[in-house]
Formats: C-alpha cells, structure tokens, sequence
C-alpha cells in the first residue's frame, strides 16, 4: 500500500530531526585529524600456551590464564605467540580480519601484528579444532572513538565471510599418496595371554601416542594418529580387582595434544581428565578394574571425534575371577569409520574432513585401521574344529556396526562386552560406538568367511575381514549341489 505523500513527508522531517547534531561537522571533518595519531601506541603481548587444570589456555608472561587483551583505537597491537606444552596452536579474532600462522615446539614463536581502527570487545581464540571448546579463548577490548582510516569492508561480501576466508585454513592442496607411509593396521592375532587362576595384581602399562602417514588404501595415504603406532592400539587385558598403573607417554614430534579415557575405568573421565599430554610428555593414572567385560579405551582430546577417526581407539579386557574358557584361537579386531577430504578411492594423501565428520558422512569404513587389514595384511586363520573368539569393538565415532560372518553363526555372544550373560546361536550383533561385543564360534566346515559390518554398503567402503578356516569338511554339514543320492536325512 503506498503511502500517502504528506506522511511521507513527516516522516523524513522526524528522521533529520533525530540526527545527532554533530553528523555535518564530523562529516566534513575528517576523523584522523579530531583523533591525532600521537595517542596510538604499540601494545606489546606475549602468550605462551599450556594445560592448566585440564583446560588448553594462552598464559600471559605474569602466568593469567587466557587474560584480556587491552588496546585503544589507533594502537598496533603485536602478539607474540608461543607453544608452552609444544602442541600446535593458532590464534584467531575473526571480527578482526586477524589470523597468526600456526605454532608448536617446531616452529617456535609467531608474531601477529595489526591495527585497531574500532572499539568493541573482541574474542580470541585457536582455530585448530576442539581446542577453543576446551579453553583456548579470550578477549581483546578496544576503546576510543573509530578511526576514519578504517578499512572498509570487503566489497560485496559479508564482514564475516572475510574473516571466515581468513582463518579457514585452505584446502589442503592435492598431493599424492605419503611414500613414507607405512601399514598401522594391529595385528588381530596379538592378543595378549589370558589371565587364567590367579590372585589380583598390580599391572602396568605403557603407551605412546603417535602421529605417523600410514596406509589408508593401496595408493591412498592418511595421517593417522595412533596409540602405539598401530589401529586399533594395542588389546590391554587385565583381571577384575586388579590394580593398572598407565602411562601415556605423547612423542616428540606430535604436534597434538593426546590422551586416553577407558571405559573400564572408574573416575576421572575414565583418565581421560588426568592424561592431557603435550608432545614429549607422559601422565600417569592408576585404576582398578572394578568390573569384569570388554571395554573400549580412546583419546579423550578435542576435538575427541577427530581424534577417534584418526585412529585413536582400543580395548581392554577385564576378565572375571577364574578367567574365560578356554579357546584354540582369540583375535583382537575394531571397526571405525573415516570422513577425507577426496572421495574413496582417490590416489592421494588424504586429510580429514571435519564437515563431512560432523555431518556423520564417512568415506571409509575400516576394519583394523585400513582397507584390507583383515584380507589382504593379516587374515585371520583357524582350523576345522577349532573355536575361535573375536574381541570386537567399535571406535567409531559415529557409527554403529552391525557385526557379521558370512557363512557362519555366532555360537557364542556376549553382547555389549558384558560377561555377565551369554547369548547362544545369534547371526549379527549391534555393537555401539564406544562399544564391544564378544563372539564364539566353532569352525565346522573350511573356507572363506567373510566379517562384515551387515550394512553393506560399508564393504564397498572398506569393511571386509577374512577368516580363513582350513582342514576337512565333515560330512553333512554342507556341500555343493544337490543332496547325495541313496542317503536318508
Ligand atoms: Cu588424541
């Protein structure tokens, strides 16, 4: 509806009327010469990072955590970063267009410097991912009136699509698969001995976590990050009322922060509160195994799904008082997802993609780390009369495993890794993220059994194990063609 022109009118005479009376002079006058250049400064910070209290902060040189950062407008403001702990680092203020280059115990200290042409409170923080939800965060305040010189804002964009093109890091450029890259996958056969009679103890453990170009695919690298240079990490076993001292040593060339949260544990999110540790560092917690079952341990570090994706997960046993039966065969086998930058398949190294990790997007499904740990690296083998049990976990982060064997039915489960039941003659098992089972089966008739995950499109992606099972068929239980002719059911 158009409005009639004398309220038009009213209306625009309101409008002058409301302008703050200063407008023309500060209009005409330019603003660099009402604010002269002799207030500015250089304000100088210096920022180490560290863990204080579990939390990764900045620490200024007077030992404040995360302080706010003071400057009025027309002030160069240089910030001299540094890694404390020697994880890498970043500094970010988006509002700001402000974004340091990345920092850790290698690259030594980085120097941000820029100036503030406008007051306001400002947030800082580090880019790298999980590492501003865990602490990395501040604020700079700027007073004094805005400057004329002011940039202006980029053309026909968004003031924070710049700084978002700014602090984004650029796609990674394509390269070819790392040739330094080496096989993480565990073997499924090392399984540590079984506990069998005895008394509680006390046990120890060490772990290291690594950082390491490992083979995704034939032609396809992936920096993974480990426990012990291996996916999943190594199979912890323990007994129940047992005393485990761990300790998780970060090697010196990581550039992350690491640690370890078990599910079997009790307090201290499961250690994952007190084994934050910087590369070339180790932290220590000591547990006792309260509860008997199979439980799943990973890095318990933000961005915690990146972590796990990477490769960050394993298991540890608690068997109960007397131990488990006794089986010919155990093998130690996970199942975790992974989101890349390239599609499946691409000859490239790949890089994680966190967008595609937090849409639950995947583009590899793997069995013990890789494609092709389980039938091409290390098969499992067994015999015909052999029992074989398969301590079977799920990293994760996101998804469910719906665990199978082709050909074959679990004689033996025990769902959710809990001891405390048996469930008998079952084809597949759900087993959670952060979670495990445990499955028996007596091998009756050779050849080769596929594991899978039955949501099947997950093969293609990567999740095919083998289990190959020689020796004599016994008659009956299966053949080829149709039923021998002259013998009765
Ligand atoms: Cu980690």
């Amino acid at each position: 509806m158009k409005t009639p022109l004398p309220l038009r009118a009213i209306a625009a005479a309101v409008c002058i009327l409301a302008l703050p009376v200063s407008l023309p002079a500060a209009a005409s006058a330019p603003a660099a010469k009402a604010q002269p250049a002799a207030a500015a400064a250089v304000r100088r910070y210096e920022l180490n990072t560290n863990i204080v209290d579990g939390k990764m902060v900045y620490v200024d040189a007077k030992g404040q955590v995360n302080p706010t950062l003071v400057a009025k407008t027309g002030d160069t403001v240089e910030i001299v970063l540094s890694s404390g702990e020697g994880a890498e680092h970043d500094m970010v203020i988006p509002q700001l267009n402000v974004a340091s280059s990345k920092f850790s115990n290698s690259s030594g200290k980085v120097t941000v410097r820029f100036k503030v042409t406008r007051a306001g409170s400002f947030v800082y923080y580090c880019s790298i991912p999980g590492h501003r939800q865990i602490g990395m965060e501040g604020k700079l305040e700027v007073t004094g009136p805005a400057l004329a010189e002011a940039p202006a804002p980029a053309p026909a964009t968004d003031k924070s699509d710049a700084a978002l093109a700014l602090y984004t890091p650029a796609p990674s450029p394509m390269r070819g698969p790392d040739p330094s890259a080496v096989s993480v996958a565990a073997n499924p056969a090392s399984v540590p001995a079984a506990i069998g009679q005895r008394a509680p103890q006390l046990l120890k453990y060490r772990m290291e976590t690594v950082e390491l170009p490992g083979k995704l695919d034939d032609g396809t690298s992936f920096t993974y990050w480990t426990f012990n240079r291996q996916v999943p990490g190594p199979m912890l076993r323990a007994r129940v009322g047992d005393t485990v001292e761990l300790t998780l040593f970060n090697a010196r060339d990581s550039k992350m922060i690491h640690s370890i949260d078990l599910h079997a544990v009790t307090g201290g999110h499961g250690g994952g509160e007190h084994t934050q540790v910087a590369p070339g560092q180790e932290k220590t917690i000591t547990f006792k195994a309260l509860h008997p079952g199979l439980y799943v341990y990973h890095c318990a570090t933000p961005l915690v799904p990146q972590h796990i994706a990477a490769g960050m997960y394993g298991m540890i046993l608690v068997e109960p008082e007397g131990g488990l039966s006794k089986v010919d065969r155990e093998y130690y086998v996970m199942q975790g997802e992974m989101y890349t930058g390239r599609p499946h398949g691409a000859p490239v190294h790949q890089e994680p993609s966190l967008e595609k990790m937090s849409n639950e997007l995947p583009d590899y499904y793997v069995f013990n780390g890789e494609v092709g740990a389980l039938s091409k690296t290390h098969k499992l083998q067994a015999k015909v009369g052999e029992t074989v049990r398969i301590y079977f976990g799920v990293g994760g982060p996101n998804k469910i495993s719906s665990f199978h064997i082709i050909g074959e039915v679990f004689d033996k489960v025990y769902s959710e890794g809990s001891l405390s039941s048996i469930k008998h003659d079952v084809q597949t098992t759900l087993v959670a993220p952060g979670g495990a089972t445990i499955v028996e089966l007596k091998m009756e008739h050779p050849g080769s059994y596929l594991l899978v995950d039955h949501a099947l499109s997950r093969a293609g992606k990567g999740a095919v194990g083998v289990l190959e099972v020689t020796g004599d068929a016994v008659p009956g239980v299966y053949h080829a063609g149709a039923h021998p002719a002259g013998q009765s059911h």
